[in-house]
């Protein structure tokens, strides 16, 4: 552990607030927040919170920064964000190592994570060279009109837990290249990774003098989180996580009529087709509901198999499931490590509580698990269940598997789009009416729907988020970068006389 630290510039206690560099970080004053490893319990590192002083001092300088980088060709924006995949790239074993550490994936999740923030600095590149506004013909004559995409001002990041390196990528990353600055909140549960990759870019800010560009300011939700959301300096305020959280933070900002980009709770189904490929089925499955402990916001969360394979399915996810080794994540064999905390785990267990007093059956799993003392396990767990229940309408995040079971296509449709929640969604088929149907107006609702691939382990280059109580917001690829630039149409008149729009004459 310890080297790990040392080689991502963590000590065993650590400022919490840093407007970027090496000499950038501020002289909080803030409470101590111990930061433990969900593997077994223990202290990890320390971190010294952000006070209100350093939040201001952090606004201001970012907003300072905006002035300069804004004017600095989006080309050149994106040259630095090149630098910043190189470094991250030198560090992607370290810094997966301690998402593993701090959030408690297996190793190869936790550099896949590092690997999906150097995909995305990769598109953020190209990017920087394609911030395309379209032109228009105009109706009056010797008139050209087009439109352009400026950069917004300071964007404010709140991140969740679950992907506590990439999230902050797929936004500060595409936003730099837009020309804003970020201000990063992540999530008090691995705010150390934050710093990592703080210490990781600040090469790269000190060789461009860059101070204020990407920013950090770790505190809690109360105290950061509810400055930045009623901050009219931040015209734009990127959150991931619950959909409570959501709610929050959407009304929040809508009442200053600010911009919010929300992606919270998933309730993600697949559909298994009776002439589904039952081993691709069940291995998109398994990854979907197992891995990273179900807590990915695209965990798969319901099956909604066709009932002539409902048994046969059923049996081979049981199977799985008794093959999957729960443990430390640091171990190579491992394919489940442990849950975020504590009371993830209880919140795991009341629901399967809940599950029961509401008529579903446990079909595997269930229990708590101690592979290694002190720290946060639990069994992945196959619950069958019926789609109505107030818990399969609810977004649990762990490793719970609904098994729901349809027997023509339309009820499945239905089933699947009858959640509050509309993230990702899969179906396994051979057929082509059936999978056309789900890719349909009138079929998933959500804002990913795969077919034949599972839910979750989406690429970059793709819009990310979701419908419904997901919130709508789109991150990370495609021309999801919009989100973070204002736009502005230009008409210019190059003529001799000033014709009016609509036709009207308006003459003295
Ligand atoms: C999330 O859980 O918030 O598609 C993000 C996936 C990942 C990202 C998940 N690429 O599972």
């Amino acid at each position: 552990m310890e080297s790990i630290l040392a080689k991502l510039g963590l000590e065993a206690s650590n400022k919490g607030a840093t407007t970027g560099g090496s000499s950038g970080w501020l002289t909080t004053g803030g409470e101590m927040l111990s930061t433990v490893s969900p593997i077994d319990g223990e202290l990890i590192a320390r971190i010294q919170q952000a006070t209100d002083d350093d939040y201001e001092a952090v606004v201001a300088t970012a907003r300072e920064a905006f002035e300069k980088w804004r004017c600095m060709p989006a080309p050149q924006r994106g040259e630095v964000v090149r630098q910043i995949g190189l470094r991250l790239r030198e560090h992607k074993q370290a810094l997966g190592a301690l998402i593993t550490l701090e959030a408690g994936k297996i190793t190869a999740e936790g550099e896949g994570e590092v690997q999906e923030m150097i995909d995305i600095a990769d598109f953020a590149v190209g990017l920087s060279r394609q911030l395309y506004g379209l032109t228009m013909h105009s109706e009056r004559p010797q008139h050209r009109m087009y439109e352009q995409w400026h950069p917004l001002g300071a964007v404010g990041v709140i991140t969740a837990f679950n992907f506590p390196a990439a999230v902050w990528s797929w936004n500060a990353l595409i936003a730099a290249v837009c020309g804003d600055v970020v201000i990063w909140k992540p999530s008090s549960k691995t705010a150390l990774t934050a710093i990592a990759i703080h210490n990781i870019i600040a090469p790269v800010l000190d060789q461009h003098g860059l101070r204020g560009v990407f920013n950090l300011v770790i505190g809690s939700g109360t105290q950061v989180g509810e400055a930045m959301i009623n901050d009219p300096r931040l015209p734009l305020i990127s959150a991931t996580g619950s959909t409570r959280m959501g709610r929050h933070v959407g009304t929040t900002v809508a009442k200053r009529l600010g911009r919010s980009l929300l992606e919270l709770g998933g309730n993600n189904a697949i559909i298994v087709c009776e002439d589904a490929d039952l081993d691709l089925a069940l291995r998109a499955t398994v990854f979907g509901a197992v891995g990273t402990a179900g807590q990915r916001c695209t965990s798969t969360r319901r099956i909604i198999v066709h009932a002539a394979i409902r048994e046969r399915f059923v049996q081979a996810l049981t199977r799985a499931y008794a093959q999957v080794r729960v443990g430390d994540p640091r171990r190579n064999e491992t394919l489940m490590g442990p849950l975020i905390d504590a009371s993830a785990v209880d919140q795991m267990m009341t629901a399967l509580d809940q599950a029961r007093s509401q008529g579903a059956e446990v079909l595997f799993g269930g229990e708590r698990m101690t592979p290694v003392p002190g720290g946060f396990y639990a069994a992945p767990t196959l619950v069958a269940a019926e789609n109505h229940f107030p818990v399969v309408q609810t977004e649990t995040f762990a490793p719970i598997l609904y098994i729901l079971e349809y027997e023509n296509f339309e009820d499945a449709l239905r089933m699947h789009n009858d959640v509050p929640q509309g993230l990702s969604s899969a179906i396994f088929t051979k057929s082509l009416p059936y999978s056309e149907a789900f890719l349909a107006a009138t079929g998933s609702d959500c804002g990913i729907a795969n077919v034949n691939i599972g839910t979750s382990g989406a690429e970059i280059g793709g819009a990310f988020g979701g419908e419904k109580e997901t919130g709508g917001g789109r991150e990370s690829g495609s021309d999801a970068w919009r989100a973070y630039m204002r736009r502005q149409t230009n008409t210019i008149n190059w003529g001799a006389s000033l014709p009016l729009a609509q036709g009207i004459t308006f003459d003295l």
